[in-house]
This record gives C-alpha cells, sequence and structure tokens, in this order.
C-alpha cells in the first residue's frame, strides 16, 4: 500500500512540475508557482530527481527583486483559472520589482534556508549539491536581510507580514480579530476558487474583501515597505513565519560554516538571530495559554488563540526543553484526542473551530511535517510517531488533498479530503516523511 503510494505521490509531483521549471501546488485551483509550497515541493523531488529539485529553487530564486524581496506567487503563465492575478497585483510598481517576472507584492514564510539544507541531507552526492548550494545561498541572505531592514520597524528580530496571504495560514481565525478593526469596501470580483472547491471549504466574500482591500493600501504605495508598516491595517508578528525564519537563520549559519569563508555574514546571521530567539520568547509565548500566540503589531495587542502555528516554535529550536513541555501538554490537551488526528489548524475546544474549513479547523501536511521533525529533535518520540502516522493514515484514507478533517469520525457517509486534490506538497512531504 505504501509503496503504490510512493509511487502515486511521485507521480503528483511530476504531472504537476512544468515547462518553465516550476511545480503547481494543485491543477486548476493553484496554476502559478507559491514560495513556500516550491520549497516543501523540492524536499520531495530532492528523494528521487535532484535535477528538478534544484530547478525549482532556481527559478523561484530567480524571482527575486533587487532589494531581496521573494513574492509569494510567480505568475510564470498567463491563466484565468486564479483569482486574482498578476493583473490585479501589479508587483511592477515596486521600482526595484523583478523585471523578468511578474509576481505578487507580498511574501510568504521564510523557507529557502533550510529547505537548502534538507537537499543537501537528502543528497547523495553531497559535493555536487554543496556546489548548487554555494550558487544560491547569497540571495538567501539578501532576503534574510530584506526582512530584518524592512519587516521589523522597532528593531525587535521579530518581523511582521502585512497580509494574511503572508502568514500561508490565510483564513485563520486569529484574523477574525483583526477584520473587527477594519471596514473595506464591498468589492466587486469573480471568484475563481470556489469553482474548483466546494465553497464551504473556503473563505467568505466578505473575508475576500479584507484581503483584496490590504492590497489595495499596499498598491497605492507602490509596495513601499515603510509606507506599508505606517499604513496597513494588517501588521502582524506571526508565530509560523518568524519560527521558520530562525529555522532558516541557522541553517544559513551552518551551510555558511561548511561553504568555509563568509565571516561577515555569519556574524550577521548570528546577530539577528540572538535578538530574534529572545524576543519570540519574550514576546510571543503566553504563559497561561501554554502556548505562542500572534501579535498583532498595528494595534498593539497579543491575538490569544492556539493554532498549529502556535507549536511550530519546536521547529526551529525556539523554546527551552521546559518550555518545550508545556507546549506538548497544550498540545496533546486541546488537539491530541484519540478521536482525532494531529494536528488540527486551530484549537477544537475554541467556538471559531471548524473542521471542514480551509485554516479554521483542518489538518495540513506541511504544519504536521515540521512539528514532526521539531517533536523529533525535542525527544518527544511518541508524539513524533503519532504526528507521522495520522499524516500517513490520513493520506492513505484520503489520498493527497490539500487539506483533512481531524476527525476520525466525521459522521459523513463519504468522507472525503478537503481542497484541492493531487496537491504537491502533500506529494512531497509524504515522500520524505516515508523515506
Ligand atoms: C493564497 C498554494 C497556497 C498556499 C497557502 C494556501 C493557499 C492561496 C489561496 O494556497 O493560499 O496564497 O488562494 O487560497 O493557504 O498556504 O501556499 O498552495
Amino acid at each position: 500500500m505504501k509503496e503504490d503510494l510512493y509511487k502515486k505521490a511521485i507521480a503528483v509531483l511530476d504531472a504537476n512540475f512544468q515547462d518553465g521549471g516550476f511545480t503547481i501546488p494543485s491543477a486548476g485551483l493553484y496554476p502559478f508557482q507559491w514560495k513556500w509550497d516550491s520549497g516543501f515541493i523540492a524536499i520531495g523531488f530532492a528523494h528521487y530527481d535532484v535535477e528538478k529539485a534544484k530547478t525549482e529553487m532556481r527559478t523561484l530564486l530567480d524571482a527575486q527583486w533587487k532589494n531581496g524581496f521573494i513574492p509569494h506567487i510567480v505568475f510564470h503563465t498567463e491563466n484565468d483559472s486564479y483569482f486574482p492575478g498578476a493583473d490585479f497585483h501589479h508587483s511592477e510598481l515596486h521600482p526595484l520589482s523583478s523585471k523578468r517576472y511578474r509576481s505578487t507584492g507580498m511574501t510568504q514564510p521564510p523557507v529557502t534556508g533550510f529547505v537548502l539544507q534538507e537537499m543537501y541531507r537528502i543528497a547523495d552526492d553531497k559535493k555536487d549539491m554543496l556546489n548548487f548550494i554555494k550558487e544560491e545561498i547569497d540571495k538567501v541572505y539578501a532576503n534574510h536581510e530584506y526582512f530584518y531592514k524592512n519587516r521589523d520597524p522597532q528593531d525587535e528580530g521579530l518581523v511582521y507580514i502585512y497580509h494574511n496571504w503572508e502568514s500561508g495560514t490565510d483564513n485563520s481565525p486569529v484574523w477574525d480579530d483583526i477584520w473587527k478593526t477594519m471596514n473595506p469596501p464591498e468589492y466587486d470580483f469573480v471568484r475563481k476558487d470556489t469553482t474548483h472547491v466546494d465553497a464551504s471549504q473556503r473563505p467568505s466574500k466578505r473575508e475576500y474583501d479584507h484581503y483584496l482591500h490590504i492590497i489595495d493600501i499596499a498598491k497605492q504605495n507602490n509596495y513601499n515597505d515603510a509606507k506599508i508598516a505606517e499604513l496597513s491595517p494588517f501588521l502582524v508578528q506571526d508565530p509560523l513565519f518568524n519560527a521558520m525564519l530562525i529555522k532558516s537563520n541557522q541553517a544559513l549559519i551552518d551551510l555558511y560554516i561548511q561553504i568555509g569563508g563568509n565571516e561577515e555574514r555569519i556574524k550577521n546571521i548570528i546577530k539577528w538571530q540572538s535578538k530574534s530567539i529572545k524576543s519570540f520568547n519574550d514576546k510571543l509565548f503566553d504563559a497561561d495559554l501554554g502556548a505562542y500566540v500572534h501579535y498583532d503589531l498595528r494595534n498593539e495587542n497579543p491575538i490569544r488563540h492556539i493554532t498549529s502555528s502556535s507549536f511550530s516554535p519546536l521547529f526551529a529550536n525556539i523554546p527551552s526543553p521546559e518550555r518545550a513541555d508545556v507546549l506538548v501538554n497544550t498540545m496533546m490537551d486541546k488537539f491530541g484526542g484519540e478521536d482525532k488526528y494531529l494536528c488540527a489548524s486551530f484549537d477544537p475546544t475554541n467556538d471559531r473551530f471548524n473542521p471542514r474549513k480551509y485554516w479554521r479547523g483542518p489538518v495540513w501536511i506541511n504544519m504536521n511535517w515540521m512539528l514532526f521533525l521539531g517533536l523529533k529533535n525535542y525527544g518527544f518520540t511518541d508524539v513524533a510517531a503519532r504526528m507521522k502516522q495520522d499524516s500517513i493514515e490520513l493520506i492513505e484514507k484520503y489520498g493527497f488533498y490539500e487539506y483533512f478533517d481531524c476527525r476520525k469520525d466525521t459522521g459523513d457517509e463519504n468522507p472525503t479530503g478537503y481542497g484541492g486534490n493531487n496537491f504537491s506538497w502533500s506529494a512531497a512531504l509524504f515522500i520524505d516523511m516515508v523515506n
């Protein structure tokens, strides 16, 4: 069974790989290259087609802007099966945007550093992979430098995101608190996502009004970072985003040491890193909840809800062992009942939990993959094993869907996975987990 699924996973990835040298997340629903998807996808490819893994990362890094920014979607082709596309985002408004690729003017979690390290771990030919890494690593460094220079207005070592799409966890109930502070106009637009996926599994029209309004404000200011920091109604320090930056910082340090030289860069990253880890622990940990939370920088409030992102610091070695114990107890207590698969994207004991809707409850394989590695690293062997087992079981039961109901019994006659099918990162990370 697992062997068949392994072959199927390879078939999903290969079918989604495009002539332009990148992989779409899911046909129809997501027809372009997405930043964090690409990183997870490269990890999958690295196990069986190392050239494709390199191509995926090369293409993504080739779309980097002159200021080090890497966009969240690269629009390689014209395709009207997705909204909002290149003509809505207008990345050319930013003077330093890529002249070669049209893209969005927002980013996604900083995966590229740790992905290069994972590719090195997986590669049989380490020398060849290190040569590839030498070619690309300075672009990742420039990306981190961009974040610390432009996304940390109070110089805390914690970078902000200015849009929920930057978080990757797009309609998390966490953002509801921010929507309450906004009153965007009603936009007139044609949704494409709900032609591919049942509307009950996707965000609402009103949520999309908020999403579009934040982009409009950024566009009115030509995607200027300082203006966005001043004016965007959405400005959040997200624990997942910052944990991934910290994880990638460490990867850069390790890889630069291996490459040799680069003393100045290593010194800078170490400086960023120690500040980031300290602020992360001081500011984002909520002792009463026993979990890390998001911080609303625009309104200067912690957003006190538990999500799967709350546990992501385990992946980046951020909590002390004592705090990691607290975190895992919270996870098992609220998310870990025997009637559930790990790990719901939102607190199942909270009123805002919805087991079928996008990031408001369902299980996502990329989150499980990060949590699995983090738990393993801290020595939570049993919980790590369950995280992996639950991920594999969900894929065996439903296939390579985008997200899954965390309830073992959904009450449906014909239960199914949710969102897009033949979804690339579910296939890629399955390949990594069973290897
Ligand atoms: C907006 C591609 C992306 C993922 C995100 C996921 C979803 C897009 C959308 O799909 O977001 O970026 O249109 O819903 O939430 O994490 O990168 O797979």
